[in-house]
C-alpha cells in the first residue's frame, strides 16, 4: 500500500485525507516511531501509545491556528511526524538533530519548548485568556497525562481554569502509568470512572431522552440539566472535575480515531471549560510494549522483532551505587526512608521498594510535596532520603528553603544528573543546583569524584544531624579519562563537612575540581605534566562549604588558580571560591573559573555535549590553565 504519511508534510495534508485513512496513517507513524527509536533509542510506550489522539487532535482542531499544548511531551513524536519533521526525525535525541520533546525553536507547531511535567494546564489556559483578551476565537487545547494531573501545578491549573468561563479544553491522556504505574488518590477516582460506566451510561440516556421530547421549553430544559446534575452527583460523588467546574466528558477510547474526532468535534465549541478522558494503552500497538509499559517507557536502541534492549556494557553508574548503599543505610538504620516523585526507576530506587516496601514513598509527579513531606518526616525522627534530579528538584525550591533549610532539618537531598543530563535535552540537564542551593543557609552541598567517595558521603549523610544535606552526582558513572581511579581511603581521608584533598601536588598552578570534573582534571594535569608544566590538583568535595583551608594553602603554594564545575559558573562553586578570596584581599593570584556560561544546552550524549558545548574535557581544562599561565609570564613561559 502508498504510503499515506509520505504525503503528510503538514496538518493540512492530514485534514485532507478522508477519515476511513487514518487508522493506516496511525499504523505507519507507529512504524515509522518504532523503526527510529529502536535505534535511538527514546520514549517508545507513550508515544506509541498517543498516535491516534495526535492525528484526532490535528484532524478535529484548525491547527496551528487553534493551539495544542503538551505536557512533558514526547509523547507528541506522532505531532512532530505530521507537522514538517518527518524528514528529520531520524535524528531524534541525536545530537544536532531533533529533540525528543517539543521544542519551541523547531516547529510553530511546538508552542512551548517543555519536558517537566504538569505544566500544560496552566501555559495553555494562558494561552486560552489571552485570546479572550485579544478578541480571538480559536481553540486551545491542554493534553496532560494521568502521571502529570496529581502534580500541584496541574490542580493549579485545574483550580483557575474551572474557575472560569473561558472555552478550553483539557484532554486527560489516562494510560494508568506514569513512568511506573501511577500512584494516588487521583489515579484511584479516575480508575473508578472507568470501571464504572453507569453514570456515563445514565447520563448519555438522560440526554438522549430530554433530546428526543418535542416542543422542550426553556424551563423545562433548564429543570432536565438540574435533574441530570443531581443525579450525576448521586451516583458518582468522586467526579472531581465537574465539582471544579469543568465539564466532564468520557471516558472514550484514545485509539478509536473516528470516535476521537466526532468528540472533539462535537464539545469544542461548547462554552466554558472542559475536559475530555481519554482512555489510551502505553505501548499500544506493540505487544511486548503494552505488557512491560514500565520496561518501554523510555528505552536505549533495541531490538524491534523482540524488543530486546541492546544494552552496551557500561561501568556502574551513579544511580546504582545509590540504590544499593541506600538499601545498606537502610539495613542499618530503621528510621531512614526514601522518597522518589514518580521515578523510582531513574533514581535507582526499585530494589529498596521491594526490600522495604513500607519504607518507600512513591509520590507521583510532586516534588514539592516530595520536599514538605520529607520535612515533616524529618521533623518527626525519621531519617528521609529525597532522590529526585537535579532539574526536577528546582520545582521544590521554595520547599526546599522554607520547609527544610528554615527548620534545619536533616533531611538528605540526593541530586542525580547533576550536570549535563544527555539526550533528553534543554529542559532536563541539571545545570542549576549548585546556584540555586550553595546561596542557602544551613544546609550543606557534597559533590564525589567517583563512586566510593559518593557511597561514603552517602553514609556520611545518613549520621549527619545538624540541618539538611545535599549530594549531587552526574548521570551514568565517572567519566571515562586517561587518570585511574584513586582509592577512596576512609582512615586518610574520611568525609568530614567542608573538606576537600590534595590528589596531586604541582608548583606552577592549581586545578580546584569539583565531583565530575575531578577526572578530567588530573588528566589535564597529566597533559600538562608533558609540557613541563606542574599542576596541583585539588578535589573539593563540597560546594559549600568551601575547604577554605585547603584555598589557603593553595594559595600560598600557587600563583595561578583555576576552578572546574559541571554547573554554571553564574552563582556556583568557582564564583563563591572567588567570593571567599575576595573577602580575605587576595588578589595576588591568577585566576580562571570553568563551567557553563550564560546559557541552555541542547540534547546529545554528555561526553559529546561535554566536549563541543561546554568545553569541559581534559584538553580544554588544560588549555585553559596554559592560557592563565601565559598571561603570567613572570611565573612561567608557555
Ligand atoms: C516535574 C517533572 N518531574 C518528573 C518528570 C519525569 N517524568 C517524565 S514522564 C513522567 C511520567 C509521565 O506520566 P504521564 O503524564 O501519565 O505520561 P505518559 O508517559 O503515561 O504518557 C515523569 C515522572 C518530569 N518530566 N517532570
Amino acid at each position: 500500500m502508498a504510503g499515506l504519511l509520505d504525503k503528510i508534510d503538514t496538518p493540512q495534508d492530514l485534514r485532507a485525507l478522508r477519515q476511513d485513512q487514518l487508522p493506516q496513517v496511525a499504523q505507519e507513524i507507529r512504524e515509522a516511531i518504532i523503526d527510529t527509536v529502536s535505534q535511538t533509542g527514546g520514549h517508545l510506550g507513550g508515544a506509541i501509545g498517543a498516535v491516534e489522539l495526535v492525528l484526532a487532535l490535528h484532524y478535529a482542531f484548525n491547527t496551528p491556528e487553534d493551539h495544542l499544548v503538551w505536557d512533558v511531551g514526547y509523547q507528541a513524536y506522532a505531532h512532530k511526524l505530521i507537522t514538517g519533521r518527518r524528514d528529520r526525525f531520524k535524528t531524534l535525541r541525536q545530537y544536532g538533530g531533533i529533540s525528543g520533546f517539543p521544542h519551541r525553536d523547531e516547529s510553530p507547531y511546538d508552542l512551548f519548548t517543555i519536558g517537566h511535567g504538569c505544566t500544560s494546564i496552566a501555559t495553555a489556559f494562558g494561552l486560552a485568556r489571552a485570546r479572550d483578551h485579544q478578541g480571538k476565537n480559536h481553540h486551545v487545547v491542554a493534553i496532560i497525562g494521568d502521571g502529570s494531573l496529581p502534580g500541584g501545578l496541574a490542580l493549579e491549573g485545574l483550580n483557575n481554569a474551572g474557575h472560569s468561563k473561558t472555552n478550553f479544553l483539557i484532554v486527560l491522556n489516562d494510560n494508568d502509568m506514569a513512568i511506573a504505574p501511577a500512584t494516588g488518590a487521583l489515579n484511584r477516582t479516575l480508575n473508578r470512572i472507568i470501571s464504572d460506566p453507569l453514570y456515563n451510561r445514565i447520563r448519555r440516556k438522560i440526554t438522549e431522552r430530554v433530546q428526543r421530547l418535542p416542543h422542550l421549553g426553556f424551563g423545562i430544559l433548564r429543570l432536565a440539566h438540574q435533574i441530570e446534575e443531581h443525579l450525576k452527583s448521586f451516583l458518582v460523588p468522586g467526579i472531581v472535575f465537574e465539582e471544579l467546574g469543568l465539564r466532564y466528558f468520557g471516558p472514550v477510547d484514545g485509539h478509536n480515531v473516528g470516535e476521537l474526532i466526532k468528540t472533539f468535534n462535537n464539545i469544542k465549541d461548547l462554552p466554558g471549560p472542559k475536559i475530555l478522558h481519554v482512555r489510551t494503552v502505553k505501548g499500544k500497538g506493540l505487544a511486548y510494549a503494552e505488557k512491560e509499559q514500565w520496561k518501554y517507557h523510555g528505552v536505549t536502541p533495541f531490538d524491534p522483532g523482540t524488543g530486546e534492549l541492546k544494552k552496551k556494557p557500561a561501568p556502574e553508574t551513579f544511580t546504582q551505587r545509590f540504590g544499593k548503599t541506600v538499601i545498606d543505610l537502610a539495613e542499618k538504620n530503621p528510621a531512614v526512608v526514601a522518597i522518589t516523585a514518580a521515578m523510582p526507576d531513574g533514581t535507582g530506587l526499585v530494589e529498596f521498594s521491594k526490600k522495604f516496601p513500607d519504607r518507600f514513598y512513591d509520590v507521583g509527579m510532586c516534588e514539592q510535596y516530595a520536599v514538605a513531606f520529607a520535612a515533616g518526616l524529618s521533623k518527626a525522627g525519621m531519617k528521609p532520603v529525597v532522590a529526585i534530579y537535579s532539574t526536577f528538584l528546582q520545582r521544590a525550591y521554595d520547599q526546599v528553603i522554607h520547609d527544610v533549610c528554615i527548620q534545619r532539618l536533616p533531611v538528605i537531598f540526593c541530586m542525580d544528573r547533576a550536570g549535563l543530563a544527555g539526550d533528553d535535552g534543554i529542559t532536563h540537564h541539571g545545570e542549576f543546583d549548585i546556584s540555586y542551593l550553595t546561596p542557602l543557609p544551613n544546609i550543606v552541598l557534597a559533590a564525589p569524584k567517583d563512586l566510593d567517595e559518593f557511597e561514603a558521603m552517602l553514609h556520611f549523610a545518613a549520621n549527619y544531624t545538624a540541618g539538611p544535606i545535599a549530594i549531587r552526582y552526574p548521570r551514568g558513572g565517572v567519566l571515562r579519562t586517561e587518570a585511574p581511579i584513586i582509592p577512596f581511603d576512609d582512615r586518610k581521608n574520611p568525609i568530614a563537612v567542608g573538606k576537600g584533598e590534595y590528589l596531586a601536588r604541582g608548583t606552577d598552578a592549581a586545578i580546584f575540581a569539583l565531583g565530575s570534573m575531578v577526572y578530567p582534571s588530573l588528566e589535564a594535569a597529566a597533559l600538562l605534566k608533558q609540557e613541563d608544566l606542574s599542576v596541583s590538583v585539588l578535589n573539593a568535595r563540597w560546594a559549600k562549604p568551601l575547604d577554605t583551608a585547603l584555598i589557603d594553602d593553595a594559595v600560598q603554594a600557587h600563583r595561578v588558580l583555576v576552578t572546574v564545575e559541571e554547573g554554571t559558573k553564574r552563582g556556583g562553586f568557582g564564583s563563591a571560591v572567588l567570593e571567599y578570596l575576595e573577602s580575605k584581599g587576595i588578589n595576588r593570584l591568577r585566576l580562571r573559573v570553568i563551567g557553563f556560561s550564560d546559557r541552555f544546552f541542547e540534547h546529545g550524549k554528555r561526553e559529546l555535549l561535554l566536549e563541543k558545548q561546554a568545553g569541559l574535557t581534559p584538553e580544554a581544562i588544560a588549555a585553559h590553565v596554559k592560557s592563565v599561565l601565559a598571561q603570567t609570564p613572570e611565573l612561567h613561559s608557555v
